[in-house]
């Protein structure tokens, strides 16, 4: 072929440093807005990264966190991605600063960025993911609906690729953020620290006693305290017998759910990306200033 054409020598090849400079710009400006939610952009960019790679369909292979399709409608019109605006308008300064990268990398990349600045496991990652047009866009209807049961979450996550185990092990991401009634319609946060990465979310599900909240809102469950929540997908886990298994488990060990939590978010951020790179980086935790 002719490479003559498409050969620059000049065009910017970037290295593991320069996704190192990505990764600490969006770590020290998490917490720059302390009116923004609980004081940090760490939960919502977590849930960009999960819903741009939870459309993914392991039978036609469409789908997935590379193409980062969400910037258009109507697939950022979709009703589960109410309020993920927030998360991608965050990081625009960050892809004005290093244009180099793809959005879909930038997206996962974020992802990892929050679990790891809010305690959690290293999560590595790896470069590779292209940025599609319009025509990629998924349908709507991939991502799970909260007000379902096992059987959805079965289906909606066996279409991804998941198992029972992986099922309980992603969920535990809801020990972060929380719910907001002019996004998903239910209210409230799952634990008491929705900026730290924990086990809570599996020892609050099995130690405490949750009951339907009465409110116009969806159905939701309440603690005694009717401080925290819980969606009706979140009480299939401990519902179904086959999940409430590793719910006790993680309850129980925060290391076994660490572990298996980088395993199962580092196989979802690649869900369909065609890698050139075998290689996976791990990037090291920005620590605050006067910590
Ligand atoms: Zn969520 N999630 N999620 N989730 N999620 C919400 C918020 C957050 C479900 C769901 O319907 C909802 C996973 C799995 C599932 C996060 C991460 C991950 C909200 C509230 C709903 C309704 C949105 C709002 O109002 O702002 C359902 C049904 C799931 C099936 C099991 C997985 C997997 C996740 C990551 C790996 C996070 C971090 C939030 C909090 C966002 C925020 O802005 O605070």
């Amino acid at each position: 072929g002719d490479l003559a054409g498409s050969f620059s020598p000049k065009e910017f090849v970037p290295a593991k440093e320069d996704y190192i400079k990505v990764y600490e710009a969006v770590a020290k400006r998490l917490e720059e807005n302390e009116d923004y939610d609980d004081g940090s952009y760490g939960p919502v960019l977590v849930r960009l990264a999960w819903h741009a790679s939870g459309t993914y369909d392991v039978e036609t292979k469409t789908g997935g966190s590379n193409g980062a399709t969400m910037r258009f409608q109507p697939e950022s019109d979709h009703g589960a991605n109410a309020g993920l605006k927030a998360a991608r308008d965050f990081l625009e300064p960050v892809k004005a600063k290093f244009p180099w990268i793809t959005y879909s990398d930038l997206w996962t990349l974020a992802g990892v960025c929050a679990f790891q600045q809010m305690g959690g496991p290293t999560i590595p990652w790896r470069p590779g993911r292209a940025d599609s047009d319009i025509s990629a866009c998924t349908p709507d209807g991939r991502l799970p609906d909260a007000t379902k049961e096992q059987k959805h979450l079965r289906a909606i996550f066996g279409r991804m690729g998941f198992n029972d185990q992986e099922i309980v092990a992603l969920s535990g991401a809801h020990a972060l953020g929380r719910c907001h009634t002019d996004r998903s319609g239910f209210d409230g946060p799952w634990t008491h620290s929705p900026t730290m990465l924990t086990n809570d979310f599996y020892r609050l599900l099995v130690d405490e006693k949750w009951n339907w909240r009465k409110w116009n809102g969806p159905a939701q469950y309440e603690d005694k305290s009717k401080t925290l929540m819980m969606l009706p997908t979140d009480m299939a886990l401990v519902k179904d017998k086959e999940f409430k298994k590793y719910v006790e488990k993680y309850a129980k060990d925060q290391d076994a759910f660490f572990k298996d939590f980088s395993d199962v978010i580092c196989k979802l951020f690649e869900l369909g990306v065609p890698f050139k790179q075998e290689e996976r980086w791990s990037f090291k935790v920005v620590e605050k200033p006067g910590s």
